[in-house]
């Protein structure tokens, strides 16, 4: 394990901030008052995280959202979880055991912040890395429950044969509070995505095969970190990048919040259920004066409110555009989705993988 990532003075003229590029540190890429003041990325802070992002899989834009957004969800989803414990449609990430449920921010317009639904900074990276209106389709959240004892296996959130050459889908994740090891930050594999693909994942599922994690944690010279991560940060993954989620020992849940971003051309079926009084704030996030910073949310739309804590789980991030699917390598892998002759999977049919994978008996990484 390595030590937090360190945050190296400021570059003159700007406040980009990052690792050496040899370290098996996450990249951090600080947002300069002058950005917050203005509301817009600099060229050196998109150039400096598209840079970390393409070589690591992953980088943290610090201090891109304001504290008080971060701090009032915080209090609202810390207070529905008890109910989220007792719903038994609420779906375990990785088994009941390991204590990690998925919880969705809430989908009323009032706590449906920008800084966090439409983050300028992060949209400005992520028109960069994947193309202008980068498309929402999944919106949801990773709770770490107190008081675990079990992690999760190694995987990438991916469970259909995919890319090796480009980045294709990238979730930002929100920590609603400071993440560390002792509250369970999340474990990443830097310059994994480079080294991936879906043949390295145990038959039809997410989790990467013990011969490949024992090579490249010996090999690779990039082991496996948990970085320090401070609230009020974009995380920016690739969905290759292998990870895994950790016990939380503390006393309080820590919860990361979890959007997932495709290009535009990507054509997948999901769609977020919103009410129809967030319609004239998605739109807003649409049509931004500045063509990077806009995100697009393809919606589903409900007369009436929508329950943050009942939200189906959807979890298949595979692209429709057949002409793409064409040009990425099959491999001998099959996909879980294909398997379980499902375009979705719900909340209860995830729970049946998991199952059905203890039943396989494939090793857990604990
Ligand atoms: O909660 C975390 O730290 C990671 C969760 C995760 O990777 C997952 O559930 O797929």
């Amino acid at each position: 394990m390595s030590a937090p990532a360190e945050v190296i003075a400021p570059l003159p003229g700007d406040a980009v901030t990052t690792t050496d590029p040899n370290d098996n540190n996450i990249a951090v890429v600080r947002i300069s008052d002058e950005e917050l003041q203005s509301g817009h990325a600099s060229t050196a802070t998109v150039g400096a995280a598209l840079g970390a992002f393409h070589r690591d899989g992953i980088v943290v834009l610090e201090n891109a959202v304001p504290l008080s957004d971060i701090h009032s969800l915080n209090t609202t989803l810390q207070a529905d979880i008890p109910a989220l414990i007792a719903n038994p449609n609420t779906n375990w990430n990785g088994g009941r055991e390991v204590g990690n449920i998925s919880q969705p921010p809430p989908m009323t317009p009032d706590l449906m912040y920008p800084s966090i639904w439409a983050n300028p900074f992060a949209a400005s990276v992520l028109s960069a890395l994947i193309g202008p209106h980068p498309q929402v389709i999944y919106v949801n959240g990773n709770t770490a429950l107190g008081h675990s004892s079990k992690r999760q296996d190694v995987h990438a959130d991916l469970v259909f044969p995919f890319a090796t050459t480009h980045p294709f889908g990238i979730v930002a994740n929100y920590y609603l509070t400071d993440a560390s090891v002792d509250n369970g930050v999340t474990e990443v594999w830097l310059r994994s995505q480079r080294a991936s693909n879906f043949d390295m994942h145990q038959p039809s599922h997410a989790y990467i095969r013990e011969e490949h994690l024992q090579s490249r944690a010996a090999n690779s010279g990039f082991p496996p970190i948990r970085p320090t991560v401070r609230a009020g940060s974009v995380v920016l993954r690739d969905l290759r990048l292998w990870h895994a989620g950790h016990p939380n020992t503390s006393d309080t849940p820590r919860i990361m919040l979890a959007f997932v971003h495709v290009p535009w051309w990507y054509e997948t079926k999901l769609t977020i259920a919103l009410p129809r009084s967030a319609e004239s704030l998605t739109q807003s996030w649409a049509n931004r004066e500045r063509p990077h910073e806009r995100i697009s949310y393809p919606v589903t739309w409900i007369d009436g409110d929508v329950d943050h804590t009942n939200v189906k789980f959807q979890g298949n991030f595979q692209s429709g555009n057949k002409a793409y699917l064409a040009t990425v390598p099959k491999g001998e892998n099959v996909s879980f989705f294909e398997k379980a002759g499902a375009d979705n999977v719900s909340g209860s049919s995830i729970q049946k993988f998991h199952e059905e994978k203890d039943k396989e008996g494939v090793a857990g990484q604990s």
